[in-house]
């Protein structure tokens, strides 16, 4: 549940699905509607956060057990709801984060193999209960999103190393999350162009702004 003024909306799903691209859309969207946005990115989005990315994503972090992994996120998703995320809600501003505590559940849940009620405890003890307005979860296929990250061509990070079979437990962790509580979650097909994913995003944002002056 989220409590304040402002609206608080999650982009989730595996790498090179469009999560960053459409994140500039969502915001200049909302931004000519008159709605002051903020964006963020998890593990990240402060200081300290963005400190914790870098040791999350370091290639030569090899020895990291998968409960470091998962409490080193959720020691900057604190950082970020207390520094960042709560006062821009509070201010009635919305913000949006390139991932959340989906992610936890994705990544250190469903494919490091960490029990659900384990991620649940530690959501629980930070967000007390806090939860995003709407999530987009992108779709797309594994060998497709690697294709366009391959084609960005940047150096890859700790994450990108993984084998397919590890995505693929992501992407249907978040698919099973999204079917769950369809209230919530949007599934977006990520594999369409450009355009018709963000059309696809515009009849949600349409939903959600419906009644704002
Ligand atoms: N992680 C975790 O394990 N647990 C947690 O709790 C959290 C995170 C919060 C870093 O995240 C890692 O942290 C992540 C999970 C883990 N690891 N992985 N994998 P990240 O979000 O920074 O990393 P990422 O998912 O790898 O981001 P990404 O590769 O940048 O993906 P993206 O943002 O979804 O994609 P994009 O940059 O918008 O698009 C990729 C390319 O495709 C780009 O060149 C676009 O121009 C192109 N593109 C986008 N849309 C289209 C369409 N529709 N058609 C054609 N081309 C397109």
């Amino acid at each position: 549940m989220n409590q304040y003024p402002g609206k608080f909306i999650t982009l989730e799903g595996t790498e090179g699905a469009g999560k960053s691209t459409n994140l500039a859309y969502i915001e200049q969207w909302l931004t000519a509607k008159g709605i002051e946005v903020v964006t963020t990115r998890e593990p990240g989005g402060t200081l300290i956060g963005e400190a914790v990315r870098g040791v999350l994503l370091n290639i030569e972090h090899t020895k990291m057990t998968a409960e470091t992994e998962l409490l080193l996120m959720f020691a900057a998703r604190n950082q970020h709801l207390q520094e960042k995320i709560i006062p821009a809600l509070e201010a009635g501003k919305w913000v949006i984060s390139d991932r959340f505590t989906d992610a936890s559940y994705a990544y250190q849940g469903a494919a490091r193999g960490i029990e659900y009620q384990r991620i649940s405890e530690l959501e629980h003890w930070v967000q007390k209960g806090f939860a995003p307005n709407m999530t987009f979860v992108f779709d797309l296929t594994i060998e497709e999103g690697m294709k366009r990250v391959k084609a960005r061509g940047e150096a890859t990070d700790r994450f990108e190393q993984e084998k397919q079979t590890f995505f693929e437990k992501v992407r249907l962790a978040y698919l099973n999350r999204a079917s769950q509580s369809p209230k919530r979650y949007t599934i977006l097909d990520a594999g369409q162009s450009l355009e018709g994913v963000q059309a696809q995003i515009e009849a949600s944002l349409v939903k959600l702004t419906r009644g704002l002056k």
